[in-house]
């Protein structure tokens, strides 16, 4: 009933808060035979972590991931694989000042009304740190995927405030700090966002992720259609505020005539579903488009409340990333590769298909 949990036959659960001692998942249901060794997962990792440029959070976490269970000579061994990492550049006297405040467009204010204690240590559980291990757990389900059915998840960032990146080479993304696959836009983000961090202000983003080579028929009708399962992973991402499948919201304005994606010689004409029809993949590419608030740990003053009622100007020192959807864009392949690794595993108990 706690919710730390996703997926049904591959099932991953984490664990663990910001500045506690570790965190960690344990992944259950993972099919044996596959080779996997810590220095893989942490090569996912390091796309994620923190302080790899002046445009993320400086907090320096080395993210040593330990197999502890589930891996034996090199191979998943089909039982519970768990995970740790230690949590070795917490610095909780940051967060001393506002340990009875809460920052507007927070957590910190439902945490608390909702269970009446507050670690207010870097958000506790409700922080970004916790998807190290979605990351972790994704660079196991993303290697399976590609050796059993060569499917790829791709993401990058599309948008970053009002800047608008196009899709020009898609591995341009691990030559910048931003996730960009243009590299003639690199520069104009860097500007922005040192003008950003200087003001001491945040922007939201849009990661966008295609997953090619799909199979045909993964998604169960009616309340486990693909596209809701995949929503549903998008929207447990810390700070993500929307998800758009295909044409998503553009498809309000549409023409049916221009929405249906003909079909001549058994191919595809168009791709506005975004490779989703009925809740069932139909082959073509996954297209998927999330979209993350602007970060609300700033020090810039707020007005707000603390938790006794009154009236307070808050101000968040720290550590904190002015962009957090440029970290989310491996946090996104990572969701994808769960849900769909978990339906692979779904479809097959249900049409025996592999
Ligand atoms: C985060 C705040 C910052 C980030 C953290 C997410 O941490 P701190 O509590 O040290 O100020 O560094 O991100 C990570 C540590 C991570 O590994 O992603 C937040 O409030 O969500």
């Amino acid at each position: 009933m706690s919710y730390n949990s996703f997926g049904k036959l591959l099932q991953v659960t984490t664990f663990g808060e910001s500045h506690g001692v570790m965190i960690g998942c344990v992944i259950d249901g993972f099919p044996a035979g596959m080779e996997i060794n810590e220095d893989e997962i942490k090569q996912e990792l390091s796309r994620r972590a923190t302080g790899k440029s002046r445009h993320t959070s400086q907090r320096k976490e080395k993210d040593d991931v330990k197999i502890v269970s589930g891996v034996f000579a090199g191979k998943t061994t089909g039982m519970p694989i768990a995970l740790l990492i230690e949590n070795t550049d917490a610095r909780s006297k940051d967060y001393t000042e506002i340990k009875d405040q809460f920052r507007p467009g927070h957590a910190d204010f439902t945490y608390w009304h909702k269970f009446g204690i507050r670690d207010y240590r870097g958000g506790g559980r409700s922080s970004a740190r916790e998807t190290t291990m979605r990351v972790a757990a994704g660079a196991l389900a993303k290697k399976w995927l590609k050796l059993h059915f060569n499917i790829e998840i791709q993401a990058w960032l599309a948008q970053l405030g009002d800047i608008k990146l196009a899709k020009q080479d898609i591995n341009e993304t691990a030559n910048n700090p931003f996730f960009c696959a243009n590299d003639k836009q690199v520069t104009e983000l860097e500007k922005y966002m040192d003008k950003l961090r200087k003001a001491g202000d945040s922007v939201g983003a849009n990661v966008a992720v295609q997953a090619i080579n799909m199979p045909i028929g993964l998604g169960e009708p009616v309340y486990g259609k693909l596209d809701a399962d995949i929503a549903a992973a998008m929207m447990s991402i810390n700070a993500s505020k929307g998800v758009e499948i295909g044409a998503g919201f553009t498809s309000v304005v549409q023409k049916g005539s221009l929405h249906r994606d003909e079909i001549v010689d058994g191919q595809f004409q168009s791709n506005n579903a975004g490779g989703i029809l009925g809740g069932i993949s139909s082959g073509q590419d996954l297209l998927i488009n999330v979209a993350f608030k602007p970060t609300s740990s700033l020090r810039i003053p707020a007005k707000s409340i603390d938790k006794f009622g009154n009236n307070i100007t808050v101000i968040t020192k720290g550590r904190h990333d002015p962009c957090v959807g440029i970290r989310a864009v491996p946090i996104v392949e990572a969701m994808l590769a769960l849900v769909l690794m978990d339906h692979i595993l779904r479809n097959n108990a249900l049409c025996g298909k592999y």
